[in-house]
Order: C-alpha cells, then structure tokens, then sequence
C-alpha cells in the first residue's frame, strides 16, 4: 500500500481515502493505490462493503494529463476498474468536489454513487481533445440514455448534484456535508438491504431503446454542426455513444479505446493539453508570489457607459459585484443602463437566465453624473474615448476623489499606461485592465503592469480575472499590448494580400478553413467598415467605401453584399474600389496559392509574438497563445500561434518569413529572437 491511501475498517465497511493533492488526479501511484486497496478489502471476509473516497479538494478530477505523451505505466486506468469491478463487495463511490473524466469513470465502476449537494461531475475529455478513454461513453449512456449522454460528453459540461441524481448518474444526495458519515451509513443500509450489486455495464435498459438508430446520431451532428466544427474528438465521441447502443458491452469498450487511442498523438490533443497547461500557467508571475496580498473588491466604479463600459459593468454584476456607473451626461447614461438591460433580456428570453437574476443584476447598478460618488470604490476602471488626453483629465479627476488604496485602472487598448499613471499623485496605484470586445463575453483580461504598479495591485488585478469569470493574461506596457498588437499585423496583412489581387473570399475561406469562426474580412464587415478604419486619415479601400455609405452588414454592405438572412456575396463595387485603390498605389497583382495565403497571414503573428517575447511585454509564449485563444478565438485545436509555430518546425517558419522579406519587404523581418531560437536549436 503505498501512503497515498489510508485503509480504515468501521463496521465492516472498508473506507480507501486517497489523498494526492491538488486534485487526486488519477496517476500512478494513485492508481497503484487504488488496485492495492480493493484487493486488499476484496481478500478480507470481515468487510461487507469497499467506499472510496478522496480528502482535500475534490475527488478524482481526471487521469493525470501530465501523463499523456509518456510510456503508460501499469495498472493503467481501464486496469484499476476492471479491478474495482471485480471485487465481490458492495462498492460504494463517495463524490465531493470534481469528479471528472477518469474520476467519474472510476466511480462509475462502482456499484452505487453518493455525492455531496456541491459535486459537479462531468466527463469533459473533449476540451482535450480526447473522449473518456475508461469506459465513460459506454457507460454513461447506460445511466442517462444515449440523448443526454451526447450533449453532456461532446460537450463537457460539468452536473450538479441535483441534475445528476435526475439523471442517474448518482445514486444519492447528501443532507449534510459529511461525506464520509453519510457515504459509511448509506453503505451500511445497503448491505442491510441485501441490495443488488448491478455494475453499470451489466445495464443495457437506456441504450437498447435506442439500438441501431444511426438517424439520431446523424441529426445530432446536423445540429450542432457549427460548434462541432473543426473538433475532430467530437466525431470519435458520437461513434463511441453509437457503439455503447449497437454492440454488446465488452465490444463496445473495444470500441472506445480504439477511438481513444486514435486521439491520444493527434494534433489537437497535443494542442488542447497545451492549452490547459497554459491556462494555468498565466496566473503564475516569477516575481510575485501568489502570498502577495490581495486588496479587497467589493465594489467598482466605471467610467464610460458606452459598448465597452456596459460590457465591463455586466462582469463584476454577473459576480454579484455593485457597479457605480459614471457617464458625462443623463442621455448617455440612460442608454448605457438600457443596453445593459437588453443584453441580458437575450440571455432571459435565450433560456440562460431566469428574470429573478436578471432583475437582481440591475439592482446592483448605481447610475451616476459625479465623480465624488466613486469616493468609496475599491476600484474604478476607465472604459472612456481613447485620447491621451481625455485618459488624463479623467484619471487626475480620479485622484482627487478616490480614496487611498483604490486600484485605478484603465482599459485603454493602445495606449501608454504609465503616463496615465503619472497623471496621478498615485502611480503605484494604476495598472491596465484590458477587456475585449463584446467585454462581457470574450475570456480574456490583459492586466498590464506599470513601471510602477505595486506587486499588490498587479496580483489583484490577477485574482479579479478569475473572479469575474476571465482569464488573466500579463503584459507590461507596450503598443497594442499582446494580443491587439500580434493580431494588428493579420490585418496589414490583409489588406496587401486583397491590393495584391487576391479574392477577399479566398482569403476568408483560409482562415476559416484554419479553424477561425471568420474570415478577416468578413470579420471587418461584422464590426463596421466605419469603426475599422476610423483614424487612418489615408485614401484605403475602407476609408472609400465608407464614403460611398457602405460601414459593412449594418449598413448596404461593405466587402460583401448581404440578403436578409445575412447571406453573403463578394459585392462588385467593393472589388472595382480594390482595384482602383490598387492602381493608385501601383500595386501589381501577385497570384498566391491557399498555402502561401496562410502563411502570409500568419506567420506574421508568429513574429510579432516573438518581438512581444523579446521585448518583455509577455511573460512567455504560451501567454500569447491564450491570448490570442481568448481574445481573438483562435482555434483552439491549433494551439495558439507560438505552439503552432513549434509544430511547423520554426526554421520552416523563419524561412518563409526570410523569403517573403525578400519579395515584399520588412513587414517580414524576422525578429532577431525568432532567428536565435533557430540557430540554438530551440522552440518557443
Ligand atoms: C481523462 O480523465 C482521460 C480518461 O477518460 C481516460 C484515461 C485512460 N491532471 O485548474 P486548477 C492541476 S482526461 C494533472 O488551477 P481549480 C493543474 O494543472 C482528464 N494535473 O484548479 C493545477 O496545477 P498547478 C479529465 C491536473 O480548482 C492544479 O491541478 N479531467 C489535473 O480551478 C490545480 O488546477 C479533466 O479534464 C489533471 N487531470 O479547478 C479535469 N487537473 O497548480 C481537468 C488539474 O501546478 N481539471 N490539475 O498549476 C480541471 O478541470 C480543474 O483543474 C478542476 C479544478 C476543475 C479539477
């Protein structure tokens, strides 16, 4: 028995509690732990009943992620369920905190399931790129029937006690919070009732409804289409619910891990693990340990009602923060707050929210015209027309009126946070807080530390993100920060490419074709023609097509027409107003195939994020990658831009960028980090 597992008699029932911090992931020598403990409890005629059961946070949340890639070492999981299932005792799984993928499959493997009222499980291989690999996609269909058990495995969500109990997967509910006293007393009552020890497999009830009807797998895939896009686990999943209904249980789990080992190399799962990982990574700063103190934020001023203002407002009262909302005028104000309103009207009428929260959100709103009502606010964030200047007058207003201790942040998307900060008497004090547009729906939050920011206010800023539901990416000040200035350069890029001749379509098709919702110039036509290429002052194909009235899908089109249902086709004037603006530069055409398209549209980003590396804005490649995941919905089966540059091989990228340096100039010059990395042999 190895010290991960604590084997305790009471009664006859034999309690096995792993503890391996942080998250009982299902390693090793927890699994080592786990076979010891049921063969041992198995061998003993004094024990009636075997409960598992976890300390600390959660029960098992998964297999170890960190073991993927590397030489399985034995008992491999499908091992320590065969032996869970083996054992003749009543088996009993007692759930708190996670138990998810692996964690639910070896529950699954017991007889009976009791979890607290917090428990959400949840078998979300999927956002790793993988499916249940221990039995989970023939099992859970068995409990919930094959309908439920697609929408919950191909999309990883993770259930409520309550919604779990409805829907088989758990046996009880606790009254209490002792899980152990409530799981040793279930087991107890059980083995009174000399109740049946049916294995999940042995049930075939909710498939066999639905044997041989490959219709409703067909229509599932239809539907979801969209969101199934790209994602090759999601087709492996569908055939391994298909085959928990159409063969016999033992078949069927051949089935699965054929399926599961087609995914354990593939590009995604090795991206999806890289993304995980870096997820995580981005809380961590090397010189601010997370026992740097945190400032309270219980309440926050923000300074701006208009589209980004509204969308900052609606994360802190989504995490039932109170907002005071500060406008310049009345008019203004009313429109901010009615926006706010309708936005989660959507979310009421879409079925995501129940009135009762809708209302309780717009309660924790204070509307305001003055600065002195922000004198209390832990926190105020400015979300106000990006002009240095305007930038200053508000924050040097601020620092008359805040009190001492206040963060004062701004969202500016470009501009230098510490002048701003030293429109101040409080530098220390101001730091970037950089939301992305629509603010209450993208993942991401650029927290970006001043010369002088104090360590304090940066961790602050950092433990917000999670918060308020984002996730906080670091940047020091710089242009652009990360992600606006990585992607900055696909869109220069896009605009040679169409001056060049190429087809905007094609150019869409690429980046869709990528893995990209949309195309960069539909993309354009969505946020406004007007809007993109506000500022420029230059004769462009945007600034003309403006002038003709044409701002894109909200007003008579712009790049493309647009029909009712929002269909779209290259419109003819915009390609006479291409070709114009072309001729007036003397820009020849230049053919480019689907290949050199990509990679001229990319391999800039890739660039670009290496002079971020360079410059110290970001702390480490995989920061960009989730930068650009989070804000600019880059797939996340590519990995982000710095772990796919690392597939390609960064001497393949470095050339094509040497070569395309050559024929289109210092756009493409390649960044003297990039070209180190290649000559040591090094990845990102
Ligand atoms: C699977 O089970 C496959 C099977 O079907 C088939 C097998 C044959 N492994 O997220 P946190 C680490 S696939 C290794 O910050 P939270 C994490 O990296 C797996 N490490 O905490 C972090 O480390 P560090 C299916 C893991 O409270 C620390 O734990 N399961 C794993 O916000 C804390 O994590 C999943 O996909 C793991 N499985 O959230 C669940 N999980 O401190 C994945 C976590 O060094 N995990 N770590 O940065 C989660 O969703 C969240 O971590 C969880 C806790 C909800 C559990």
């Amino acid at each position: 028995m190895t010290n991960l597992l604590t084997y305790e008699v009471t009664d006859g029932i034999a309690v096995l509690t792993v503890d391996s911090p942080p998250v009982n992931a299902l390693g090793y020598d927890v699994r080592k732990s786990i076979v010891d403990g049921f063969e041992k409890a198995s061998a003993d005629v004094d024990i009636n009943a075997i409960v598992l059961i976890c300390k600390g946070r959660t029960f098992f949340a998964g297999a170890d992620i960190r073991e993927f890639g590397t030489e399985p070492k034995f008992p491999i999981l499908p091992e320590v369920i065969a032996t869970i299932e083996s054992s003749p005792k009543l088996t009993i799984a007692a759930l708190h905190g996670t138990p998810l993928g692996g964690g639910l499959e070896t529950a699954l493997a017991c007889h009976y399931r009791v979890a607290l009222a917090t428990t959400r499980v949840g078998l979300p291989e999927v956002k790793l790129g993988l499916l249940p690999g221990a039995g989970g996609t023939q099992k859970l269909p068995r409990l919930t029937g094959i309908p439920s058990a697609l929408e919950i495995i191909t999309s990883g969500r993770q259930i409520k006690s309550g919604e779990a109990l409805k829907l088989g997967i758990i046996d009880k509910v606790c009254i209490g919070d002792d899980l152990s006293g409530e799981a040793i007393a279930f087991a107890k009552e059980l083995v009174y009732q000399n109740a049946a020890r049916t294995l999940v497999s042995e049930r075939n009830e909710k498939t066999a409804e639905h044997q041989g009807q490959a219709e409703i797998y067909d229509a599932f895939r239809a539907k979801n289409s969209k969101r199934f896009r790209g994602f090759k686990s999601v087709e492996n999943i569908i055939k391994a619910i298909q085959a928990s209904a159409d063969l016999p249980y033992k078949q069927g789990l051949k089935r699965e891990r054929e399926l599961f080992s087609q995914l354990l190399e593939s590009r995604d799962a090795t991206a999806q693990r890289h993304v995980f990982f870096a997820e995580r990574e981005t809380g961590k700063i090397p010189d601010i340990p997370k026992t740097t103190p945190v400032r309270p934020i219980n309440n926050v001023g923000i300074i701006g009602a208009g589209t980004m203002g509204g969308g900052i407002a609606m994360n802190f009262l989504n995490a039932q923060i109170p907002v005071i909302l500060l406008e310049k005028k009345q008019e203004a104000l009313d429109h901010g707050i009615s926006v706010i309103r309708q936005n989660y009207q959507r979310s009421v009428k879409g079925g995501r929210m129940s009135e009762e929260a809708l209302e309780a959100c717009m309660k924790l709103i204070t509307p305001s015209l003055d600065y002195a009502d922000l004198s209390s606010v832990d926190l105020v964030i400015e979300a106000v027309f990006e002009t240095m200047d305007i930038k200053k007058t508000v924050f040097s207003t601020l620092d008359t009126v805040v009190k001492k201790g206040c963060i004062l942040a701004s969202n500016t998307s470009y501009l230098d946070i510490n002048e701003i900060a030293e429109s101040t008497s409080r530098p220390q004090d101001v730091i970037g807080l950089h939301f992305f547009s629509p603010a209450n729906i993208m993942n991401l939050l650029e927290v970006v530390r001043g010369e002088k920011s104090d360590p304090e206010v940066v961790n602050t800023g950092m433990r917000l993100a999670k918060k308020i539901m984002k996730t906080p990416v670091l940047s020091r000040v710089g242009w652009g920060f990360i992600a606006n200035r990585v992607m900055k350069v696909r869109s220069y890029q896009t605009d040679n490419l169409i001056l060049q001749g190429i087809n905007p379509e094609t150019i869409d098709k690429v980046i869709y074709d990528y893995g990209f919702a949309m195309g960069p110039i539909a993309v354009k036509d969505l946020v406004g023609l007007d809007v993109i290429g506000r500022d420029s002052g230059e004769r462009t194909v945007e600034s003309v097509l403006v002038s003709m009235e044409r701002l894109g899908q909200k007003k008579n089109g712009g790049y493309y027409d647009y029909d009712k249902n929002r269909q779209r086709v290259l419109s003819p004037i915009a390609m006479e107003v291409i070709k114009d603006i072309a001729q007036e530069k003397g820009i020849e055409p230049v053919p480019a195939d689907e290949g050199e398209i990509l990679a001229r549209l990319l391999y800039p980003v890739i660039n670009e994020g290496a002079k971020v590396l360079d410059e110290g804005i970001a702390l480490r490649s995989s920061d960009i990658d989730i930068a650009c995941i989070k804000g600019y919905n880059w797939p996340v089966y590519q990995g982000g831009p710095m772990f796919w540059a690392n597939t390609i091989g960064l001497k393949k990228v470095l050339g094509k960028l040497q070569e395309f340096e050559q024929r289109f100039g210092e756009a493409f010059t390649p960044s003297p980090y990039l070209v180190r990395l290649v000559e040591e042999g090094k990845e990102f």
